[in-house]
């Protein structure tokens, strides 16, 4: 035998992969073994859309989750909650809140829920945020279909060797279904940066000249790991106030929580319709 390993760096003792495994088993132990095809991700602004994809069947607390924590946003809801499609006889994984990466948790709390939906057996996940818009004609409470992403963490949820292609990230063929059920929408190049803090103008016309049109502090992450687990991304971003220096006033939370209750309707009916052809 060899010496114990006093060393334990604990980060590496545990595989992040078996914790999605075990919150998945009790996700299925409380929704009666449900199948699950689809996780919904409801970021700021999305909250009371997630009423309008059905009946919700179950509703289980967060810290009742094997690697979850309750709710760090205000607006968002600490519960994931298990919705009929309609009368597909399908299921929906909704969460009501995520882990952001500036709550300095690790990227592994950041994509936790991301890889339970996949070791649950979901093969799709629609990841909404709210964030700040880089285009004038995008008023606060304007979803935008998100086709690609610049990641300004530095970081990445990826430990290893593993490669994963980010090709099309953010699934062609629900972009498509989402514009076919709402022709009206535009798609834009969504920037995760860090957070918490907002962007400073020079930074939001740094997003700009690099190709964003959207800044945000969430999803890139999530989407990256979902493309790990095999899983098709639709990402949808409500834009909930123009970014900082392209409007003249200063920003705060609460517009954002008005943004998403006046886009509410709009976001609801989308988010409805995809989920149940998705
Ligand atoms: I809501 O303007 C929301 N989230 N980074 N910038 C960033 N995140 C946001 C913003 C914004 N609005």
């Amino acid at each position: 035998m060899t010496t114990p390993n006093t060393f334990d760096l604990s980060h590496h003792a545990t595989d992040p992969f078996a914790v999605a495994d075990a919150a998945a088993a009790v996700i299925r132990e409380r929704t009666g073994g449900a199948d699950h095809d689809v996780a919904l991700v409801l970021g700021s602004g999305w909250g009371q859309t997630g009423d309008l994809i059905g009946e919700t069947l179950e509703t289980i607390e967060n810290t009742d989750v094997p690697g979850f924590g309750a709710a760090a946003v205000a607006g968002h809801s600490g519960v994931m909650r298990s919705v009929a499609i309609g009368d597909t006889g399908r299921q929906a994984l909704v969460y009501g809140t995520r882990t952001h990466f500036y709550e300095g948790k690790g990227v592994r709390a950041v994509v936790h829920g991301v890889r339970t939906a996949a070791a649950l057996g979901c093969r799709s996940i629609v990841i909404t945020n709210g964030c700040g818009g880089l285009r004038e004609e995008w008023a606060p409470g304007t979803p935008v279909l998100i086709s690609d992403h610049i990641n300004l963490t530095a970081h990445s949820p990826i430990e290893g060797a593993n490669f994963v292609d980010l090709t099309d990230v953010y699934s062609p063929r629900l972009r498509a279904l989402a514009k076919e059920v709402d022709p009206g929408l535009d798609e834009g190049v969504y920037v995760q940066f860090r957070g918490p803090h907002y962007e400073t103008p020079a930074e939001v016309r740094m997003a700009k000249i690099i190709g964003g049109d959207l800044v945000g502090m969430s999803t890139s992450l999530e989407a990256i790991a979902a493309r790990q687990s095999g899983l098709e991304v639709l990402g949808i971003s409500l834009v909930t106030n123009p970014a900082a220096g392209i409007s003249k006033t200063p920003l705060n939370h609460e517009e954002v929580l008005e943004a998403g209750r006046e886009a509410a309707s709009r976001c609801g009916r989308l988010l409805a319709a995809v989920v149940g052809r998705i």
